[in-house]
């Protein structure tokens, strides 16, 4: 089997689950203080080095869950390899982008990420494409720094995360926000050719990443995060005339004390097996509700560090090949 993959709700065949083990947290450089820091004035007291044990240790456990609710439903489970990075391998949906049967390793934001597609590329085949990434100081603009009108990213050159993205065959969904530029989106629409039209989200959340914000469930619906999406004009043709379930509110699990690196609104960073069944964290019981009243079954699974690391279901996967 080889790589396939024009959506996120296709009957799921093969997927990478990322690795918690050596995940740190990078010395500060420029990209690291506007990128994931923009809302602190002051960086003082950000636990620079290694992430605890325990986070390690319960985050390992709760993938082997997933790792093996995945196998019972037919899926092929690759892992990225357990080796030290500049950040970590715990999720390969940031760095990588699938469209078809091309993989593309994205120009990343944070400099201490621009390798980690290295830990994953024995498994993105034949057709893969590595983006230049520029990374000079002119790239950051620390006048974001309390300030979310302003974008981290300034426009000198394509720069995005590959979880800036979100697929639905014809139309890509980009996030302009602290981790992805419009160059970026000009880039992928190069990248992807003319028959694919990539729409962007603008405006609706500077932070990282586009997968807390909208997921796609099937052809013509999705879940938004109200918090951040207020109404469906907010969105671009055609998923602005898409069926949408407003997300009910997160189920907060919390973090690690001193560990944070999403919000709570882990309950809309969900991973479909198909468009039937989807993957949620295990304390969402508000999110299945809704998601059942649609026909959509909910496997309900620990990731007890999806704030702390900074990713649920759908940051820690890339899907491979959906049929
Ligand atoms: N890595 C996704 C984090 C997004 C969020 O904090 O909502």
């Amino acid at each position: 089997m080889t790589i396939y993959s024009t959506n996120e709700w296709d009957q799921l065949k093969k997927v990478i689950v990322g690795v918690p083990e050596y995940a740190q947290i990078p010395p500060m450089d420029k990209s690291l203080r506007v990128i994931n820091y923009a809302d602190r004035h002051s960086i003082e007291d950000i636990n620079v080095g290694p992430y605890p044990k325990q986070v390690i240790d319960e985050s390992n456990e709760d993938l082997d869950i997933f790792v093996n609710f995945l196998k019972g439903e037919g899926v092929e489970v690759k892992r990225p390899n357990r080796v030290p990075t500049g950040y970590y391998n715990y999720c390969p949906r940031d760095t990588v982008f699938v469209y078809k049967n091309q993989t593309l390793a994205a120009p990343m934001s944070l400099r201490s990420r621009e390798k980690e597609f290295l830990h994953i590329v024995e498994h993105l085949g034949n057709n893969f494409t590595i983006a230049e990434n520029y990374q000079k100081d002119d790239m950051y603009d620390l006048d974001c720094v309390g300030d979310s009108e302003k974008l981290a990213l300034t426009e000198v050159a394509p720069k995005f995360d590959a979880a800036n993205i979100i697929r639905a065959n014809d139309y890509l969904l980009y996030l302009v926000s602290n981790s992805g530029n419009k160059k970026g989106a000009e880039y992928l629409q190069e990248f992807v050719g003319n028959d694919v039209k990539v729409k962007t989200l603008e405006k609706v959340y500077s932070y990282m990443h586009i997968d807390s914000t909208v997921a796609f469930l099937r052809e013509g619906l999705l879940l938004a995060n109200p918090s951040r999406i207020k109404s469906r004009d907010m969105l671009p043709h055609p998923f602005n005339t898409w069926d949408i379930i407003w997300s009910p509110e997160p189920v907060d699990i919390g973090h690690y004390p001193g560990y944070c690196n999403s919000s709570k609104w882990i309950n809309v960073n969900l991973f479909s097996i198909n468009p039937n069944l989807v993957v949620l964290e295990k304390n969402q019981e508000p999110t299945r509700k809704a998601l059942e009243a649609y026909g959509i079954e909910c496997a309900m699974l620990p990731l007890r560090h999806a704030r702390t690391l900074g990713g649920c279901f759908h940051c820690c996967t890339l899907d491979l090949y959906r049929k």
